[in-house]
């Protein structure tokens, strides 16, 4: 008993002496947001190749051009640092949701080919999905952010390098006639580690669809269009071809919608370091 009193002691003179001489305390932070990866601040090049000086200024005035899309003018962006979930949400966790909640539940929720719990949540609205993310602490991620987690830290066509998508890849041209578990086509993953950025489920992001966006968004946070009248969506999904999952893709569809290919998933901002 004694002999511990005094370890203890010493001890604390120990860690006494530490603070007095000013030492370093290493903090171990936990990674504050499970299921979660960090993507890191810096520059990226959102869009496809072509670049604003290759653009025929034309067709920039051609109406189909505005249909979708477009994809370039290629453009660097810079963003902050951020989190994002490494998988589409899932019924699952959409169900805790609706538990504390007490919403309703989304369309397609008694549809047994979509429902199972590690399926991605579908038939969800744009504000429902804002207002999952907004439960959890955390946001819909920017159409910028979204593409940066997808394209990792190479100029690729698709989140696993320029290879063509087959099923092992992606899920996608109906080739699984449904969604597929979150996380289960492991070769798909993007540089960052996040699942089903091509296909599964087409994503609901942040940013309000303007055609021209690329011409003139800020190079820095892009926070996407003051308004709109669609939202924009991400990634393609378990329906679409193997060009319409290409990570630089755009697409958009009113935010009102509830479609069985439609989810999302959220990011976060790191903890100020300051908050101590
Ligand atoms: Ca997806």
């Amino acid at each position: 008993m004694r002999l511990r009193i005094i370890v203890l002691a010493v001890m604390g003179l120990l860690g006494w002496a530490g603070v007095a001489t000013g030492a370093p305390v290493k903090k171990v932070t936990p990674s504050p947001f499970p299921g979660m990866v960090f993507i890191p601040e810096g520059a990226f090049e959102m869009g496809s190749r072509k670049s604003l000086r290759e653009l025929d200024p034309v067709s920039i005035f051609q109406a189909d051009r505005h249909m979708l899309g477009p994809e370039d003018p290629a453009h660097e962006v810079i963003l902050d640092a951020f989190y994002i979930d490494v998988y589409e949400v899932t019924n699952r966790e959409y169900g805790e949701y609706l538990e504390a909640s007490k919403k309703k539940p989304p369309r397609y929720w008694d549809d047994t080919r979509l429902n199972q719990p590690d399926q991605p949540v579908v038939g969800v609205s744009w504000k429902e999905a804002r207002n999952y993310c907004q439960w959890r602490k955390k946001r819909l991620p920017t159409e910028a952010e979204w593409e940066k987690a997808a394209r990792g830290k190479r100029p690729v066509k698709y989140p696993w390098g320029d290879n063509p998508p087959d099923k092992s890849l992606a899920n996608f041209d109906n080739q699984y006639g449904q969604t597929t578990p979150v996380g289960s086509l492991k070769k798909g993953i993007s540089d960052y580690g996040v699942y089903d950025m091509s296909g599964n489920v087409s994503e609901w992001v942040k940013d309000w669809h303007y055609p021209e966006y690329y011409l003139f968004s800020p190079k820095e946070n892009p926070p996407g269009p003051e308004k709109g009248v669609y939202k924009i969506i991400r990634g393609g999904n378990w329906r679409n071809n193997a060009e319409d999952i290409r990570l630089t893709y755009r697409n958009a569809t009113v935010p009102k919608a509830r479609s069985n290919t439609v989810g999302f998933r959220c990011v976060a901002d790191p903890l100020k370091a300051s908050s101590q």
